[in-house]
C-alpha cells in the first residue's frame, strides 16, 4: 500500500470527534466567531465539541424543547460550565465569586458534583467570557473541566485523621498540573492572552489529546467516599507510621453504559502495584500516554482505558506502564477500606481545629422558597477563615474551624439547614446526578425526583424496622454513571421517562459492582420490589450484614468483580 493510500484510510477510520480535535490547532477551532455569532444562541457543531476542553457544554432546556419546536424557536440554548478544583478545596474568598457569579451570570444555582467541583448552568453565550474571567480573577479555572483530557483530580477531602490528609492532597493537586494540557488556547481566548502562532504544544497529549475522556482519584484510606476504583487511573495512599511513603496504582475503572450494548460495561480498576513518592508523577504521565497510543479512537464507546485493558490484557498493559516509567511495580500493600459515604457534622482534626460536613442535598446550592441554601452557604463563607471543601457525595465541609468559631458556624448552619440532623442515614448516604432538564443524556429524572422518590423509600424502610440502616442508593436518569449508580449497594439507573433499572449488590465500600435484578420499573413497582426485599433483609439479615452484602449472600443477585475483596478481607 503506497504512504498516500494508508493515509487516507486512516483519515477514514478515526471517528469525527478525532478529526475535531486533529483541526482544532490545540482547542482554539473557531470559537471566537462562535461567540461572536449572534445569529444563533449556539455554537458551530465542531466548537461544541471543543468548547468541553475549556470547561463548558453546550446544552438546551428540555423542558422547554416541544413548546420552542412549536413555536418554530431553536431551542433555548444556554452552557454549562465545571471548573477544575482538585480535592474540592477553595477558600472563603473563592466560595463568595463561586456565589456571585453563580447568581449574576448564572441560572443563580451552583450545583456541586460527584467529582469535587461545580458547575454553573443557564449560562447564555454572550455570558461566557465574562464569567470564566470572573472566576479567574478568583484563581479559578476550568481547564480540562471536561473533554479528552485527564479531568478534576479527587482526593479524600476530610483532613481528620492526620497530617497525612494534607500531604496527599498536595499529590493530588500536583498530579492535576502535571495532568493539564498546555495549549495557550484558553489563555488567549478567555483571558486575552498574547496570542501564539504556530509555537503551540502538547508534549503529553499531542494534537488530538485522548481517545476519550480521563478521570484520576486519590484515596485515603480507610475512606473510599472518591470510589478509587471507578476511575481510569487511581491511587491509594500508604502511609508507614503516620508517613506517607507512596501509593497503591490502580488503572482501567469506569461506570458508563450504553443499554442494550453488552460491549460496554461498568468496571472496577485492576491494581497496578505500589510506587514510592517519586515515582508518582512518572507513573501517572506514564498511564495517560499509554492510554494516548492505545486507545480506540474509532469508536467512542469504546475509548476508555477499561476497554484498552481489557482488549491488550492487563499484564501488558502493566508492562507498557512500566517501560514508559522507566520503573517497576512493587508489590500492591495491603489497604482496607470501610465505606463510601461522608462524616458528617464535626470532626476533630489533628491541629485541634475543628470540620463540619454539611448535608447539601444533590449538591443544588440554590434558595428556594423556604430553603435560603445559598444564602446560608454565602452567611458561612463571609465569616469563615479556614477554607471549603466539595466532597465526593456533593456536600460541603467547612474546614479549620477554631473552636472559638464553632458555635457561631453551627449557628448559621442550623438557621440554613444545612447540618445532617433529621435526615435518615440512608438519604445521607445517597445521591443523584444531574439529568433533566439540563443534560441532553437524560432519559429519565434523577436530582429533581430523587428527594421525593427517597422519602417513599424511607416509609418502607421504618415499616420494616429498618429506619436506622444507612442503605447507599444512587439514581442515575441515564447508563453514563455520573452518580456511581454500579457502585450503589442499591442503584437506580433511568432508562425512559419514569422508569429505572434496579440494580442490587454494591458493597457499601465502593469495592463491588452491583448487578442488574429487575429492568425498567415504574415507581410502583420499584416501591413493590423493596418492600420486598426490605422485608426479607430486615428479618434474615446477619449482624451488622449491610444490604448489599445481604442479596449477595442469599444469592438474590450474582457477586460482581471483587478484584480487592482478598485484600479487604
Ligand atoms: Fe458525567 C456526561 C454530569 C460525573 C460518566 N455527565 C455527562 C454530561 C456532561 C452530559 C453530556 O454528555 O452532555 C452531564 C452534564 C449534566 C448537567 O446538566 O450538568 C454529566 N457527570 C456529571 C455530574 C455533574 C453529575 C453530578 O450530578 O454530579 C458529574 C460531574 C463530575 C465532574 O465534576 O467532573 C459527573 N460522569 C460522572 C461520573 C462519576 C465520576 O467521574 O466519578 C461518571 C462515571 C465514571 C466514568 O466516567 O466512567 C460520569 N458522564 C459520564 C459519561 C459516560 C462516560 C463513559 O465512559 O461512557 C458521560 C457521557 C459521555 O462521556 O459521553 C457523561
Ligand atoms: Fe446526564 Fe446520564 Fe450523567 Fe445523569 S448519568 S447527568 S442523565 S449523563
Amino acid at each position: 500500500m503506497d504512504i498516500e493510500t494508508k493515509e487516507v484510510i486512516e483519515v477514514i477510520e478515526v471517528n469525527e470527534n478525532e478529526r475535531i480535535k486533529a483541526g482544532s490547532h490545540y482547542l482554539r477551532g473557531t470559537l471566537e466567531q462562535s461567540l461572536g455569532d449572534e445569529l444563533t444562541g449556539a455554537l458551530a457543531p465542531a466548537d461544541a465539541q471543543i468548547s468541553k476542553f475549556h470547561g463548558f457544554y453546550e446544552q438546551d432546556d428540555r423542558d422547554l424543547r416541544q413548546q420552542r419546536r412549536d413555536q418554530l424557536l431553536e431551542p433555548r440554548y444556554s452552557f454549562m460550565l465545571r471548573a477544575r478544583m482538585p480535592g474540592g478545596v477553595c477558600t472563603p474568598q473563592q466560595w463568595l465569586t463561586i456565589d456571585r457569579v453563580g447568581r449574576e451570570l448564572g441560572n443563580g444555582s451552583i450545583r456541586l458534583t460527584t467529582r469535587q467541583t461545580f458547575q454553573y448552568h443557564g449560562i447564555l453565550k454572550h455570558n461566557i467570557k465574562l464569567l470564566i474571567q470572573s472566576i479567574n480573577q478568583a484563581m479559578i479555572d476550568s481547564i480540562g473541566g471536561c473533554g479528552d483530557v485527564n479531568r478534576n483530580v479527587m482526593c479524600n477531602p476530610n483532613p481528620v485523621t492526620s497530617s497525612l490528609h494534607g500531604e496527599v492532597y498536595q499529590w493530588a493537586a500536583r498530579i492535576s498540573e502535571r495532568l493539564l494540557p498546555r495549549t495557550r488556547a484558553y489563555h488567549e481566548i478567555w483571558l486575552d492572552g498574547e496570542r501564539v502562532d504556530g509555537g503551540d504544544s502538547e508534549p503529553l497529549y499531542g494534537e488530538t489529546y485522548l481517545p476519550r475522556k480521563f478521570k484520576t482519584a486519590v484515596a485515603v484510606p480507610p475512606s473510599n467516599d472518591v470510589d478509587v476504583y471507578t476511575n481510569d487511573l487511581g491511587f491509594v495512599a500508604v502511609a508507614e507510621q503516620e508517613e506517607l511513603i507512596g501509593f497503591n496504582v490502580l488503572a482501567g475503572g469506569g461506570m458508563g453504559t450504553t443499554h442494550g450494548d453488552d460491549t460496554t460495561f461498568p468496571r472496577l480498576a485492576d491494581e497496578l502495584g505500589f510506587v514510592p513518592l517519586d515515582q508518582v508523577l512518572g507513573v501517572a504521565e506514564a498511564v495517560v500516554s499509554a492510554q494516548r497510543d492505545l486507545g480506540d479512537r474509532v469508536s467512542r464507546r469504546h475509548a476508555r482505558l477499561k476497554y484498552t485493558i481489557e482488549r491488550i490484557g492487563l499484564q501488558r498493559y502493566r508492562e507498557e506502564v512500566e517501560q514508559r516509567a522507566g520503573i517497576r511495580f512493587q508489590a500492591w500493600r495491603p489497604v482496607v477500606f470501610v465505606d463510601q459515604g461522608d462524616r458528617y457534622g464535626w470532626v476533630e482534626g489533628v491541629d485541634g481545629r475543628w470540620h463540619l460536613t454539611l448535608y447539601i442535598e444533590n449538591g443544588r446550592v440554590a434558595d428556594t422558597p423556604g430553603v435560603p441554601l445559598m444564602t446560608g452557604l454565602r452567611k458561612i463563607a463571609e465569616v469563615h477563615r479556614g477554607d471549603l471543601r466539595i466532597t465526593p457525595n456533593q456536600n460541603l465541609i467547612v474546614a479549620s474551624v477554631p473552636v472559638s468559631e464553632k458555635l457561631r458556624i453551627e449557628g448559621l448552619a442550623r438557621k440554613y439547614s444545612l447540618l445532617p440532623e433529621h435526615r435518615s442515614p440512608t438519604r445521607l448516604k445517597s445521591i443523584a446526578c444531574v439529568a433533566l432538564p439540563t443534560c441532553p443524556q437524560a432519559m429519565a429524572e434523577a436530582e429533581r425526583y430523587f428527594p421525593g422518590f427517597l422519602g417513599r423509600v424511607e416509609q418502607l424502610a421504618e415499616k420494616r424496622g429498618l429506619g436506622d440502616s444507612g442503605i447507599v442508593i444512587r439514581m442515575t436518569g441515564c447508563p453514563n454513571g455520573c452518580a456511581r449508580p454500579f457502585v450503589a449497594e442499591v442503584g437506580l439507573v433511568g432508562k425512559g421517562p419514569g422508569r429505572y433499572n434496579l440494580m442490587l449488590g454494591g458493597d457499601g465500600r465502593g469495592l463491588r459492582l452491583n448487578r442488574l435484578y429487575r429492568e425498567n420499573l415504574s415507581e410502583d413497582d420499584l416501591l413493590a420490589e423493596l418492600d420486598e426485599l426490605y422485608g426479607r433483609y430486615s428479618r434474615r439479615r446477619d449482624l451488622n450484614e449491610g444490604f448489599g452484602d445481604f442479596v449477595v449472600r442469599t444469592g438474590l443477585v450474582g457477586r460482581g468483580d471483587v478484584p480487592v475483596e482478598v485484600v479487604n478481607g
